[in-house]
């Protein structure tokens, strides 16, 4: 029987905590439907149980819970710009899913879920570093919908004293992350992009920053937070980040180090629904799980350029 269920194991987040959990002799189990996780991510984790199966049928939620312990709900249909053109597509995969893990979450008995959150929950307000405790004014159906599905993490907290802790993730990259559509994260994209020696297009100025997250950090956050004891983190929110911002701009120039590429950006106009700054305070997670973000900004992008370069 698995101890660990990881949903959305095709995509790049939960296939690399799924490796790590493999890695430390756990028993996994993990689901996928392959609307956009791969299964080329799988190649790695033949140890782990997979079960083919959509979130959005609530009889695959219940086989994929039964006899765990701790589920790890990565899966989502994550984009911003993919949410302004289909809303009712990211509802049924980021709100009906969700709810429908926590349902079956329940019924089999798991003892904690940890979930990724967003942060584009907190929108465009423009106090920065953006708090767990500021209102959220989530501005894309994506940011709503990834905002419905940390209420009802929280009120399966509250009203059936479930150990839910959610954890909003600031745009996490890393190696694994597809850079195939135009719906990717946009270090995946520029990696792709700049190694083909091809100009990648920045929308907007270019002085739009993000705190960008390494995706090892984001695995210990996971693990810290499947951890921690529950009067600390059931029912909580908190950030999951490195605590710093980097302009889109500066983070081309750090690329075009790493990459070797010689151009220049092509600039088009500013996507619908972005957000022009996103930095998070962390001192929740610090406070609560122990966390603290170990890799630099740069050696992360150099590990990633590397693995775009020899494994993608
Ligand atoms: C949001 C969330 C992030 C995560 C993600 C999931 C915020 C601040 N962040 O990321 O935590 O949930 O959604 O998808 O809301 N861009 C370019 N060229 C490209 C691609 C993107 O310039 O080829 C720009 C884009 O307009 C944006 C920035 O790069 O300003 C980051 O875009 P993204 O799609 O990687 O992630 P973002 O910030 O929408």
């Amino acid at each position: 029987m698995a101890k660990y269920l990881v949903t959305g194991v095709g995509g790049f987040i939960g296939r690399s905590i799924a490796a790590e959990l493999l890695a430390r002799g756990e028993s996994v189990r993990g689901i996928d439907s392959f609307i956009t996780g791969r299964r080329a991510n799988l190649v790695g984790l033949e140890a782990m149980e997979f079960q083919e199966g959509d979130l959005a049928d609530p009889a695959a939620c219940a086989r994929a819970c039964a006899g765990v312990d701790t589920v790890f709900h990565e899966a989502a249909l994550a984009s911003v710009p993919r949410s302004v053109v289909d809303p009712v597509a990211t509802n049924v995969n980021c709100v009906d899913a969700t709810l429908n893990v926590l349902v079956a979450s329940r019924g089999a008995g798991v003892r904690r879920i940890v979930f990724a959150g967003s942060s584009s929950a907190y929108g465009d307000t423009p106090t920065l570093p953006k708090r767990e405790e500021m209102l959220p004014n989530p501005i894309s159906p994506y940011a709503a919908a990834k905002l419905a599905a940390e209420y009802y993490m929280r009120s399966f907290a509250r009203v059936y004293g479930m150990e839910t802790v959610v954890l909003r993730y600031f745009n996490v990259f890393g190696p694994y992350q597809d850079p195939g559509s135009t719906y990717s994260g946009v270090l995946a994209i520029f990696c792709r992009k700049m190694l083909a020696g091809e100009a990648p297009t920045i929308y907007g100025d270019g002085q739009q920053s993000r705190d960008f997250t390494y995706i090892d950090d984001v695995i210990n956050a996971n693990l810290l937070a499947a951890a921690a004891p529950a009067e600390k983190v059931a029912g909580q929110m908190m950030n999951a980040a490195t605590g710093a911002r980097y302009t889109l701009r500066e983070t081309f120039d750090i690329l075009k180090d790493l990459t070797g590429f010689k151009g220049e950006p092509v600039f088009a106009e500013a996507r619908t629904g972005d957000i022009r700054h996103s930095h998070a305070d962390i001192s929740l997670a610090r406070k609560l799980l122990g966390y603290e973000p170990k890799v630099s900004f740069r050696e992360a992008l150099r590990r990633t350029v590397e693995w775009y370069k020899n494994g993608a």
